[in-house]
């Protein structure tokens, strides 16, 4: 059986190429929710509806573990889809404050996320358990979202729309940035180019891929063939939007074609 993952646009491939990378072998059914895309101004209530219903679209896909590969939807949604479908493991993503916190020497860090996960109870108490003595900046980025959506990942003109929306976290002479939206790996090598060398950035794809693979082998569903001569998984790619636009994003952030 496929695994499923699910995000409201393209963010969520940035996981799904960790996942691929660790887990070969596996099979992948990734849902992009265009339709309701950004997520990050929408209500708790709101979150968990569109979650549910991703949710649902998946297990009809036959996945047996969906990964909640976005940032906002995790905080908002988890219990209630753990609760709702007890029948499978959910996995979901959080920011790395707490690799963060063992990074930073200036014991600054900045977390970039959309407005909804800046702002989360979530993050305090992440903050609060991981990062004792860390000053936290968060800043809600949602123009970094549609860059990504529109495809646009490198250039001066990406570049310049980096700067005034990073500025707010860079003014404060931290070391370490966290990528708290999984749309924003996308963006790595020019966000990597706007904040200079000296500034290590870090997002939750390999920590994400590593705990599906735990919680496959704990549950004994792991793909049984994961040996060398085993062929590369499949990839289904669905949309609730417009499939021609969503295709060209998903080719540039993924950069192979689906
Ligand atoms: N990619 C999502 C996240 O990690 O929070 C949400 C992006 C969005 O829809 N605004």
């Amino acid at each position: 059986a496929p695994i499923g993952v699910y995000d409201s646009g393209a963010g969520g491939l940035t996981i799904l190429s960790d996942l691929r990378e660790l887990l070969p072998h596996e099979d992948f059914v990734y849902f992009a929710d265009t339709r309701h895309c950004p997520y990050g101004m929408r209500s708790k209530q709101d979150l968990t509806e569109l979650a549910i219903q991703a949710s649902r679209f998946l297990l009809e896909c036959g996945v047996k573990l969906i990964v909640v590969a976005c940032n906002t939807a995790s905080q908002a949604a988890l219990d209630a889809l753990r609760a709702t479908f007890p029948e499978v493991p959910f996995v979901g993503v959080v920011p790395a404050v707490k690799p963060a916190a063992r990074l930073t020497r200036k014991r600054r860090i900045g977390v970039a996320a959309t407005n909804s996960s800046a702002q989360a109870e979530y993050l305090q108490q992440l903050i609060t358990d991981f990062a004792e003595g860390v000053e936290v900046y968060a800043q809600g980025c949602p123009e970094l979202v549609t860059l990504v959506e529109r495809g646009e990942l490198t250039g001066p003109e990406v570049e310049e729309v980096l700067r005034s929306s990073l500025a707010p976290l860079l003014q404060h002479d931290i070391d370490v940035l966290v990528l708290g939206c999984t749309h924003f790996p996308a963006l790595k090598s020019a966000i990597q180019h706007v904040t200079g060398p000296d500034v290590q950035i870090i997002d939750s794809g390999a920590a994400i891929a590593r705990r599906t693979r735990t919680i496959l082998e704990r549950d004994g569903i792991l793909h049984p063939t994961n040996q060398e001569w085993a062929e590369q998984g499949t990839l289904q790619v669905w949309c609730s939007g417009d499939a021609a636009i969503f295709s060209t994003t998903a080719n540039q952030v993924l950069g192979y074609p689906v």
